[in-house]
Formats: C-alpha cells, structure tokens, sequence
C-alpha cells in the first residue's frame, strides 16, 4: 500500500491493485491488477499538466459539453469541454483499512483564464462559480470514481458528463460486450437510431455508438479472453457510448499511436448526455466503478 507523488502524477497502491492520475484532466491513466494493465494509453499521450492537448487515453473527464453539443447553453463550448485540459489540484491521498482514496479538485478560480469556460460563462452572462470533485477507491479488485459538483452561484447550471474511458485489450475483434441488449442506441456515424437485440455486442468497424440505458442495462461486462471488466455506476448515468476509431480515423489522430493500436482498445463511457441541470447552492453526484472479473 503506497502513495507517491511524482510531478504532476499521482500513484497510489492498494495491495495488487496500482493506479495512477494524471493532474491534467484529472485523468486516471493507469489500473493494473496482479500486474495487468486494463486501460489503454497511447504512447503519445501528453501528461504534463502543462500540455496542450487531453490525455489520449485513460479516463479523461467530458465536462460541462459533449461533443459539439446541440445544446443552446453549451454551444459555445469545444467539444467535450475544457476540465479534460486543466491542471486539477491534488488534495490528499490515504491509505484507510479497506482500500486507498485520492481526492481532486478543479474550480472556476483554476479556469478563470480559459477561453473554453468564458465561453460557457457568456451563456449565463456571468462567471460560474463551481467546484468539482474527484474521488478514487482503489480496491483489491476494482476501483470506484465518486464525481461532485457544486454550482455556487447560477440558477439552473446546464451540463453534460461523461467518463470517456479507454479500456485495453487484446484483441478488439475478440472482445464481446455484454449487458446492452433491449437498449436504444444512436449510432453517430450514420445518424440512425437503432435497438440492440443481442445480447453480445462486437466491435469490428469503426464504431461510435450512444446506447440509453433501461433498467436491464445497469452492468455492462467487457469480455477479452483473460481482460474481464464489469462496469457499474449511479443510476443518473443513463448513457453509454462505445467507441472506437478503427484504422482510418486512427492515423487521423496525431497523439494515438501506434497508430495500429485501435486493435488494442475500446472506449465504453458511462454519462449522462441529454442535459443535467444543478440548481444554485446545490451538488451533483456520480459514481462509476471498474471491477475485475
Ligand atoms: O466518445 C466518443 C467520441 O465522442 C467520438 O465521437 C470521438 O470523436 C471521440 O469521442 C474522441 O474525441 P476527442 O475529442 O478526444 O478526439
């Protein structure tokens, strides 16, 4: 059991279990498990707080906007908002008897000269006073992100959020999803609305999918030979997105390499995309869990 700080990285062990944030973005970057690796970073991802660009790969934060969002409140806003950018503050990491907390946190002071979050500010005609909150439990099997938000000062704070997760491995076209059948989906490559009738579903194309899930999609399973992940969060994050690039999109993208390693991933990302509102005064809570299977 361990937690060592080494610049703008944050490792922190509990038993077999090993984890790593990244300041910038706040980005959990690496959960290994009796010494497998389950989340994919690219060999160029940027983890300097100083960086230019996201983390590519990981758990990077989308906050306030996804996408380009069709939302008026967010339509000024980059796709997938800025916290992704930002250097978040390190607060604290324990080891306690049952697992290891790292805390982070980000507020509008730390975002005051982005032009990302003045552009969300002119929406409301004022700047927004917030705080969000990180919180990670490393567990022997699993690892559990607790997410706050507190709106201070707007009356009715509009976002969307999503933990846009890199998941790695073996072999993408090997990998079966489970846990998604009876769920509506919106495929966003071809602008079609479609319902997944299997209860397996593979990725063998490039594939960016947004699936609202009921009640019988509360725990989604990545199955890949001997990588199991089951995935689990609150139940206000009623969407889901699988995505991968597939190879032509990934030679597109400067900081995914190797460029061959779109067979070593896939994103599957817990959110809520349709617009969540915070009243002032009050918080915004999540929680998404990883567990090995
Ligand atoms: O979550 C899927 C997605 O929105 C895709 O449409 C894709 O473009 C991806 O995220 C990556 O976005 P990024 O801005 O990180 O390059």
């Amino acid at each position: 059991m361990s937690v060592e700080v080494e610049n703008d990285l944050i490792k922190f062990s509990y038993g077999e279990a090993h984890a790593c944030v990244a300041k910038k973005g706040c980005t959990l970057v690496s959960f290994v498990v009796d010494g497998d690796e389950y989340l994919y970073l690219s060999e160029a991802a940027n983890l300097s707080s100083k960086s230019p660009t996201p983390v590519r790969g990981g758990m990077p934060l989308i906050f306030p906007a996804f996408g380009n969002s069709y939302l008026e409140s967010l339509k000024t806003v980059q796709q997938h908002g800025f916290v992704r950018n930002m250097a978040w503050d390190f607060v604290i990491a324990e080891v306690l008897t049952e697992c290891t907390v790292a805390r982070f946190r980000l507020s509008h002071r730390q975002c005051e000269k982005e032009q990302q979050y003045k552009n969300w500010c002119e929406f409301y005609g004022q700047p927004i006073k917030f705080e969000l909150t990180m919180v990670f439990e490393l567990f022997p099997d699993c690892i559990t992100v607790n997410t706050g938000l507190v709106n201070e000062n707007v009356s009715e704070l509009e976002f969307q959020f999503l933990y846009h997760t890199y998941f790695r491995v073996p072999c993408v076209r090997d990998m079966y999803i489970t846990g998604l059948k009876g769920a509506k989906y919106l495929d966003r490559l071809q602008t079609r609305y479609g319902l997944d009738g299997s209860p397996m579903l593979k990725v063998e194309e490039q594939t960016d999918k947004l699936y609202e899930l009921g009640e019988n999609n509360r725990e989604i399973d990545i199955l890949s030979g001997n990588y199991n992940v089951r995935l689990t969060a609150s139940d206000n994050l009623k969407d889901l997105v699988v995505w991968n690039p597939w190879e032509e999109n990934a030679a597109k993208m400067k900081d995914f390499e190797p460029k061959s390693s779109y067979r070593n991933m896939c994103c599957v990302e817990f959110g809520t995309i349709g617009g969540t509102t915070v009243t002032q005064g009050q918080r915004w809570q999540c929680q998404h869990t990883i567990t090995i299977i």
